[in-house]
């Protein structure tokens, strides 16, 4: 430890520490803006400066060292924060009262902090470009500060590289390689830059609009189904604590908007655990196309076509839980009800951005219609519930509706880094032994270790080596390994965003400050966790309406049927 003095007082720190860290572990609140801990830290902003020995300092970057003096609260650093917000503002579209980020905005949260009243500099706009080309991501040149969080997100946590730093001086923008579209760009559509934003320019691309009006056409039948991530998060946005369990407030709330049925995608997370458990048993058998790789996420499907096209026959060619659960809805649903499919619109409440991309790719469509017609953010839910006047706190639990209300807990897990793959084993293994697993739990894929291998032993003797991986970042590091040969497994489950879904681009954004003092990831999986064991039903083949389905309409998992229904290739 080293001893420095922060306003007066002296204090023990940490080697390495920087100054705002250790500022703020004294409770001194650090306006700051570009910093995002493990995204970014480029002290570009200049807004979270302090005083040591004559000069100003940005304390985001400065490491404290030993004796150092530091002002945080002199008129000079007062000053001087000011004015690097006041320029700032000067150059944002601030119409803030219609942004999508409103009261969520730290631009606006460290200019009322720092008692801005009036913006004093006017001039010149820099670029107002907007770019609505992507059914996924939506960007908006006005809104942008140059903080540089989403090139952090993209570029070093996912290794994307989309997105960066183009032009100079005052024509700096964030843009695109080439300033091609968003859509024709390498972007996978994980909506991490939107995590990381601090202020409105990175938004998703909004469906509700499309959404209230299928649900106030009297000719469509409308179907709304929840992902596993969504009922952790969901609270977040109307104050509830991170971590808090809403899923019976959901359903009540989507009821309450007009959906005419509520199913749970945990069902569809069942139906995809029969159709790549026993793909996986197959692929083990005949030795080929190993590692079977999942593909319930899109973000990853996209990074596999832009990177590792020659690896696409490695991925499982069962679709999404969410387009297997709308491909059924179209059909064996549609059948039940007597409702012709056209007539069926499916609407997914997903944690997710990619999803968006997912649900229009003609890769997910039977009959010249798509599996799932709209996909809606958790965010965007949130926003539906609150403009329909619905107090959702106060609302009281209901269930889902059925044939596809019934989820396992092993679906429920499907929200987090390892739930696929632990729900795949919990199934795989009761299969091939014919007996009940005694534990259900495998705690050796849980975790927010980036890469997790495991071998596990079946009965008959076989061996599965599993790795989970969640990052775009781990999953590029682990396939280079793959490709130079020094790794090799059997089934890998891979997820674009760091902890699987519960962290994904569609889910209530945190701020950075929040981020730093509550563990977010750590928080949602305990959720999810308890979901699953809340569940007297937690193995997906154990789901009674899983056999129903079978029994009466698919046959057995990798029919014929089920092939047409649920199974997809993805080719570049
Ligand atoms: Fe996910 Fe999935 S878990 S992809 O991560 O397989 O979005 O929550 O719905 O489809 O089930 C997302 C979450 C979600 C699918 C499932
Ligand atoms: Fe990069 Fe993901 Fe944002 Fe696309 S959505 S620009 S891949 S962070
Ligand atoms: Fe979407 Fe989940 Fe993949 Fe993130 S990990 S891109 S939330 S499917």
């Amino acid at each position: 430890t080293i001893k420095i003095m922060i306003d007066g007082a002296e204090t023990e720190i940490v080697k390495g520490t920087t100054v705002l860290e250790a500022a703020r572990d004294q409770g001194i609140n650090i306006p700051s803006l570009c910093y995002l801990k493990g995204v970014n830290h480029s002290s570009s902003c200049r807004v979270c400066v302090v005083e040591v020995g004559p000069r100003l300092i940005a304390s985001c970057t400065l490491i404290a060292e030993e004796g150092m003096k530091i002002l945080t609260n002199t008129k000079k650093v007062r000053d001087a924060r000011r004015t690097s917000v006041e320029l700032l503002l000067s150059d944002h579209d601030r119409e803030c009262l219609s942004c999508s980020r409103g009261g969520g905005c730290e631009l606006q949260t460290v200019s009322n902090d720092l008692n801005i009243r009036k913006v004093t500099y006017t001039g010149e706009q820099s670029s107002r470009e907007k770019d609505y080309s992507s059914p996924a991501i939506l960007r908006d040149a006005s809104k942008c500060i140059l903080c540089g969080r989403c090139v952090g997100a993209c570029g070093t946590v996912q290794t994307v590289g989309a997105i960066g730093f183009a032009k100079r001086g005052f024509d700096t923008v964030i843009s695109t390689a080439f300033g091609r579209s968003l859509a024709d760009s390498t972007c996978v559509n994980c909506g991490q830059c939107i995590m990381a934003c601090p202020v409105g320019a990175l938004t998703e691309h909004e469906n509700i609009s499309d959404v209230w009006n299928a649900i106030a056409d009297p000719d469509k039948y409308v179907v709304v189904q929840t992902a596993p991530a969504v009922r952790v998060a969901l609270g977040e946005e109307f104050g509830l604590p991170v971590g808090t369990r809403t899923t019976g407030k959901m359903v009540a709330a989507l009821r309450r908007l007009g959906f005419d049925k509520v199913f749970d995608t945990n069902f569809g997370a069942d139906l995809t655990i029969m159709e790549e458990g026993t793909e996986l048993l197959s692929r083990l058998s005949s030795g080929q196309k190993l590692p079977l790789m999942t593909s319930c996420c899109p973000g990853w499907v996209k990074f596999m076509e832009h990177n590792f096209p020659d690896m696409l026959v490695n991925l499982s060619t069962c679709k999404s839980p969410h387009e297997m659960e709308g491909a059924v809805i179209k059909s064996y649903v549609a059948g039940k009800l007597g409702i012709e499919p056209q007539n069926i619109v499916v609407v997914s409440i997903m944690p997710c951005t990619a999803k968006k991309f997912e649900g229009a790719r003609e890769e997910l469509a039977h009959e010249n219609m798509q599996d799932v017609d709209w996909v809606l953010t958790t965010r965007e839910l949130a926003a539906m519930i609150k403009e329909a006047g619905i107090d959702f706190v106060n609302l009281k639990d209901e269930a889902f509706d059925h044939p596809l209300g019934i989820g396992s807990g092993a679906g429920a897990i499907f929200g987090t880094t390892g739930g696929v793959a632990e729900a795949a084993l919990r199934t795989v293994f009761e299969l091939t032994s014919g007996t009940p697993l005694d534990t259900v739990e495998y705690t050796a894929v849980r975790g927010m270790t980036g890469i997790k291998e495991n071998t596990i032993e079946l009965p008959d003797g076989k061996q599965i080596r599993t790795a989970v991986v969640h990052g775009l970042g781990n999953a590029r590091k682990l396939m280079e390994a793959l490709q130079r040969g020094e790794k090799s497994y059997d089934f890998m489950e891979v997820m674009a965003c760091a902890g699987g879904c519960i962290t994904g681009g569609g889910q209530p954004i945190v701020d950075a400050k929040t981020a730093e003092q509550i563990d977010i990831k750590a928080a949602r999986a305990k959720a999810i966790y308890s979901e699953d064991e809340a569940q007297t039903i937690r193995k997906s083949h154990n789901n009674p309406f899983i056999k129903v389905l079978y029994e009466e309409f698919l046959g057995e998992p990798n029919s014929h049927l089920a092939h047409e229904l649920l199974h997809t290739h993805y080719t570049v």
